[in-house]
């Protein structure tokens, strides 16, 4: 049976929102980050970057979110969770998984470990970090805006759910506490983000990961 290694409202979220949509069987096993579980030397030759989330599929042992959905995708073609091969949707769907990857969740991420860009003790270096690492998601997330204004969606992508509408959402939720212009403020992620709320996997996933209002 697949295995996700997971944690509350992490980057464990994606595919975690993917497997209740997909309805496979699946084991959620519960790394604990408070108390170093993603540091332990069992996690760690699971992941040797220490880092959530981790999926086994069999003897496949595979870490890195945006490769873990592209493979539950590839695995699991009757979800139809990417455009067809070879589409220009296709193409655009790269793109944005990338984009959502490597510029959003990495700089969400210097949000929430600003101490990590700061010499130990200087918190005001890393309180700065912090407002410049939410002041720069600011326009990443007009861009997601913009996307879903341009073709009016219901969905990312536009009329077919995908992979990335659960990335979307998982970096819009972790904007939630954002003292200036959370996603869930403008005009078309606003809707958008309470659409994926609605969905039956959605509450299921919010209901295992122990979560609670605001979801985002
Ligand atoms: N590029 C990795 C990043 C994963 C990541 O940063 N996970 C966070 C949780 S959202 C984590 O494990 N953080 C623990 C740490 O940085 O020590 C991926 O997308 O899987």
């Amino acid at each position: 049976m697949l295995q996700l290694h997971i944690a509350p409202s992490t980057a464990a979220m994606v595919p975690h929102i993917l497997l209740e949509d997909i309805g496979v069987p699946y084991e959620r096993v519960w790394v604990d980050p408070q108390s170093g579980g993603h540091k332990t030397p069992a996690y760690l030759a699971l992941n040797p970057n220490g880092l959530i989330p981790v999926l086994v599929d069999g003897d496949l042992v595979l870490y890195e979110t945006a490769a873990i959905c592209l493979h539950l995708s590839d695995t699991h073609p009757q979800a139809g969770l990417m455009p067809a091969m070879g589409t220009r949707d296709r193409a655009h769907a790269y793109k944005w998984l990338m984009w959502l990857t490597n510029t959003l969740q990495a700089t969400l991420i210097v949000y929430f470990y600003p101490e990590r860009w700061a010499d130990s003790g200087h918190t005001d270096v890393a309180a700065e970090v912090r407002r410049n690492a939410q002041a720069r998601v600011g326009p990443l997330l007009d861009q997601l805006d913009a996307e879903l204004a341009r073709h009016g969606g219901p969905w990312f992508m536009g009329e077919h759910f995908t992979l990335l509408d659960a990335y979307v959402f998982t970096l819009c939720r972790w904007t939630r506490h954002f003292s200036s212009a959370p996603a869930r403020k403008r005009p078309h992620l606003g809707p958008y983000l309470q659409r994926m709320l609605a969905r039956p996997s959605m509450q299921r996933v919010m209901a295992n990961e122990g979560l609670s209002e605001p979801y985002v």
